[in-house]
C-alpha cells in the first residue's frame, strides 16, 4: 500500500501536475486513438466469425462494407497496425520516462503521434471508399489506392520515432550514473524499438521502392515475389513487437501488482535480447508455400523459428515463478492453489494473466506453423487465424486492456467506471476467444481456408464442402458473438471512465512502486532519489548492456539469411499489373 513506501519515493510519485502533465495528456492521446481503432475493428470481427458460421451479413451492411473483403482489411489494418501501434508507442516512452525521471523529447512524441494519426486518417479513406481491399498483408498484384500505400508509410515512419527519444532518454541517464545497468523497463522498451528499426526496412523498401511508385502510376508493373519476401522481413517481426510490450508489462508491472516481485531481471534481459536477435533472420518461415527458394533454407528457418520460440519459453517460467511467489505469499498452497490465491478481481491482473494462459496455446500453436511440414497442413486455413487471435489477439490485446484498466485511473485521477464490468469484460474476452480459436483451429484441420466469403454460397454447397467441419465453425460463430459482448463491456468501462468526474479512491499501485521497483529516480533538473542504486548487477545484465553490438549482430544474422533468398528472386523478375478483384 501507498503508506509502507518511503516519503522521498512518495515525493517524486507525487511530482508537481504541471511537470508531468503533458506527458500524461500525450500518453492518454495515445490510448484513446489505439482503443478507438481496435473499437472499429472488433465491431467488425465478429461479423467475420459469423461468416464461418454460415451467416452472411453483408448484404445487410453494403451501405458501408461493400464486401466482406473490405470489412476483413479494415480489421486487419486497425487491429493489427493502428491499435498495436499507438499502444505501444505510447507506452514504450512514457514508462521509461517515468521509470528514469527524465522528459522525454515532446515534439518527437507528438510528431510520432502525428504521423501515425495522418498516416491513419489516409488508410481510413483508402479503405472505406472501397478503393483498397488488399487485406492486412496487401500483397501485390492486389492493387489499392496510393491513398493506402502512402498512409501505411507514414504510420510505419512514425511508428519508428520513438527509437532516437529512447536513445536519448538513455544517454541522457547513462551521463548521470555513469557505469549503471539500464534500468529494467527502459532496457526492454529499447531493445523492442531496436528489433523494430531493424524489422522496418523490408516494409519501407517494399512501399518507398514498388508499391508507392506503382499506386502512383510512375510504374506499370510489380514483383510479386520481392514484395512479398519484404514485406514478411517486416511481417515477422512485426509480432513481437506486438509482443514485447506486453511483456514489457508482465515483466515490469503485473509481478509488483500481485503483491510479488520479478524473480529475475536479468532472465528479463536475455529474453529481450534473444528476441531482438532471433525476430529478424526468420520471416521466410511465411513464405514455406511460396515458390522459388531453396528447400535447405526452409530447412534453416524451420530451425531459427524453433529458437525464437525459446525467449517465450524462457519467459512462461520466469513469469510462471513470479506468479508462484506472489501466490505462496498471499497464502496459496498446494500444486494450484497459489494460481488461485492472486488477486483474481483486480480487473488489470485478471486480463494479463488470462492473456498469458491463452498464449500457451498460441505459442504451442506457432511451434506447429514453424515446422515446415506442418506448415503445409495449417497454411492458408482457418488454423492461421485461430493461430493469431490467440497471440496478438489475446495474449496482446488483453494485456493491453489489463495496462489500460491501471493506466486510467493513473493518468487522469478517476476512477475505472465499473471494476466489475471491467473484470467481466476481461474474462468474456477470454471465453470468446478461446472458444473461437479452437474452433478455428479445429476448421483448419478440415482444410476450411482462410480468406474465404464462405456463408456467400448457397447453402446446400456451403453444407457439402464445409459439412465435416460444422460443429468446428459452429464455436467460431458462438465465440465471434461472445466477442461482441466483450468488446461492448470493454468500451463501456473505457469510454465510462474517460466521462466519469468520480476520483479514484482506491489507487492502484503507485507509478514508481510498479515500475521503478527498486529504484526510483528524480524528475528532470533534481539529484536521482534513488532507494539504492543497483549496486550488485548479475554479469549477465552487465554483457547485455552492448546493445549496439547486439544490433549490428543482428543486422548481419539478418543480411546472412536473406542474401540466399532474396538471390534468385532478383535473377528472375516476374512483372505484374495490378488487379482490383473486390
Ligand atoms: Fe505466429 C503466423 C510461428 C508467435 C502472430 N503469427 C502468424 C500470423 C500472425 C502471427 C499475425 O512459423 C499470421 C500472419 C498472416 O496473416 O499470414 N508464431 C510462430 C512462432 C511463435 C509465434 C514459432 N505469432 C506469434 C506471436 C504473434 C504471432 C507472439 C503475435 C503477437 N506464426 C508462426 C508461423 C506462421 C505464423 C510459422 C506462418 C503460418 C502460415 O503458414 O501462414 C513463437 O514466438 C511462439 C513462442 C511462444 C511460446 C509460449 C510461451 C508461453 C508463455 C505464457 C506463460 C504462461 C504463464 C501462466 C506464465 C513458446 C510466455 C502460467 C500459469 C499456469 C497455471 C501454467
Ligand atoms: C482476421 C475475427 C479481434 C487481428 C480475422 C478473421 C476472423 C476474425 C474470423 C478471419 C477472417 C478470414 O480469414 O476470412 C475476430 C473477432 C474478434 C477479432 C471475432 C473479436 C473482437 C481481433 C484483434 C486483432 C485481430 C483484437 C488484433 C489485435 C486480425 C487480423 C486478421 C484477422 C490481422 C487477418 C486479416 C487478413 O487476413 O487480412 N478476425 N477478430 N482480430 N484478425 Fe480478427
Ligand atoms: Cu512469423
Amino acid at each position: 500500500s501507498a503508506t509502507a513506501i518511503p516519503g522521498a519515493l512518495l515525493a517524486s510519485v507525487a511530482a508537481p501536475a504541471d511537470v508531468l502533465a503533458p506527458q500524461r495528456r500525450t500518453m492518454l492521446a495515445f490510448l484513446v486513438w489505439g482503443f478507438s481503432a481496435l473499437m472499429i475493428g472488433a465491431m467488425i470481427g465478429p461479423l467475420q466469425a459469423l461468416n464461418y458460421g454460415g451467416v452472411n451479413a453483408y448484404p445487410a451492411l453494403a451501405p458501408i462494407l461493400k464486401s466482406y473483403y473490405q470489412g476483413l482489411t479494415i480489421h486487419g489494418v486497425l487491429n493489427a497496425y493502428i491499435f498495436t501501434f499507438f499502444v505501444t508507442c505510447g507506452l514504450l516512452v512514457y514508462l521509461p520516462a517515468r521509470e528514469l525521471g527524465l522528459a522525454p523529447n515532446m515534439a518527437l512524441w507528438r510528431g510520432c503521434f502525428g504521423a501515425m494519426a495522418l498516416g491513419t486518417l489516409m488508410l481510413l479513406v483508402a479503405m472505406f471508399d472501397n478503393s483498397s481491399s488488399v487485406l492486412w498483408t496487401f500483397y501485390p498484384p492486389l492493387k489499392g489506392s496510393a491513398w493506402f500505400y502512402l498512409g501505411m508509410t507514414l504510420v510505419v515512419l512514425g511508428s519508428l520515432m520513438p527509437l532516437p527519444i529512447l536513445l536519448d532518454l538513455r544517454a541522457r541517464w547513462k551521463a548521470r550514473r555513469p557505469g549503471e545497468v539500464t534500468p529494467l523497463v527502459t532496457y526492454m522498451s529499447l531493445t523492442t524499438m531496436l528489433m523494430w528499426a531493424l524489422a522496418g526496412g523490408g516494409a519501407l523498401i517494399e512501399l518507398i521502392v514498388q508499391l508507392n511508385p506503382w499506386a502512383l502510376g510512375l510504374t506499370d508493373t510489380i514483383d510479386p515475389i520481392v514484395a512479398r519476401t519484404l514485406f514478411w522481413w517486416t511481417g515477422h517481426p512485426i509480432v513481437y513487437f506486438w509482443l514485447m510490450p506486453a511483456y514489457v508489462s508482465w515483466y515490469g508491472l503485473l509481478s509488483k501488482q500481485i503483491g510479488g516481485k520479478l524473480v529475475s531481471d536479468p532472465m528479463a534481459r536475455l529474453t529481450f535480447a534473444l528476441l531482438l536477435v532471433f525476430s529478424l533472420p526468420v520471416g521466410s518461415h511465411h513464405q514455406f508455400t511460396d515458390p522459388g527458394f531453396s528447400p535447405v533454407w526452409r530447412g534453416i528457418l524451420t530451425a531459427l523459428t524453433l529458437s525464437v520460440a525459446l525467449p517465450s519459453l524462457v519467459t512462461a517460467f520466469t513469469i510462471g515463478l513470479s506468479l508462484e511467489y506472489a501466490g505462496r505469499l498471499r497464502g496459496g498452497l498446494g500444486w494450484l492453489g497459489w494460481f488461485t490465491a492472486l488477486p483474481w478481481r483486480d480487473p488489470s491482473v485478471a486480463a494479463q494473466v488470462l492473456a498469458m494462459l491463452t498464449f500457451i496455446f498460441g505459442g504451442a500453436g506457432g511451434i506447429v506453423n514453424g515446422s515446415w511440414e506442418l506448415n503445409n497442413i495449417v497454411h492458408n486455413t482457418t488454423w492461421v487465424p485461430g493461430h493469431f487471435h490467440i497471440t496478438v489477439g489475446t495474449a496482446s490485446a488483453l494485456t493491453f486492456m489489463g495496462v489500460t484498466f491501471w493506466m486510467l485511473p493513473h493518468l487522469t485521477g478517476r476512477a475505472l467506471l465499473s471494476r466489475r464490468l471491467a473484470l467481466a469484460a476481461a474474462w468474456l474476452w477470454f471465453a470468446g476467444m478461446s472458444i473461437f480459436a479452437l474452433g478455428m483451429h479445429w476448421a483448419g484441420l478440415h482444410g476450411v481456408p482462410r480468406r474465404a466469403w464462405i456463408s456467400m454460397l448457397p447453402r446446400s454447397v456451403y453444407e457439402r464442402v464445409y459439412g465435416d467441419a460444422y460443429f468446428a465453425l459452429f464455436l467460431v460463430a458462438i465465440g465471434g458473438c461472445i466477442l461482441w459482448l466483450a468488446t461492448i463491456a470493454f468500451y463501456t468501462v473505457f469510454l465510462g471512465s474517460l466521462g466519469t468526474r468520480r476520483l479514484d479512491r482506491r489507487p492502484a499501485i503507485p507509478f514508481a512502486q510498479a515500475f521503478g521497483g527498486r529504484e526510483s529516480y528524480a524528475l528532470d533538473g533534481g539529484e536521482p532519489v534513488g532507494i539504492v542504486a543497483n549496486q550488485e548487477v548479475s554479469k549477465l545484465a552487465r554483457a547485455l548492456e552492448h546493445l549496439g553490438l547486439i544490433t549490428a549482430f543482428t543486422a548481419f544474422a539478418t543480411a546472412a539469411a536473406y542474401v540466399p533468398i532474396f538471390w534468385p528472386f532478383l535473377r528472375n523478375v516476374t512483372a505484374a499489373r495490378g488487379w482490383v478483384v473486390w
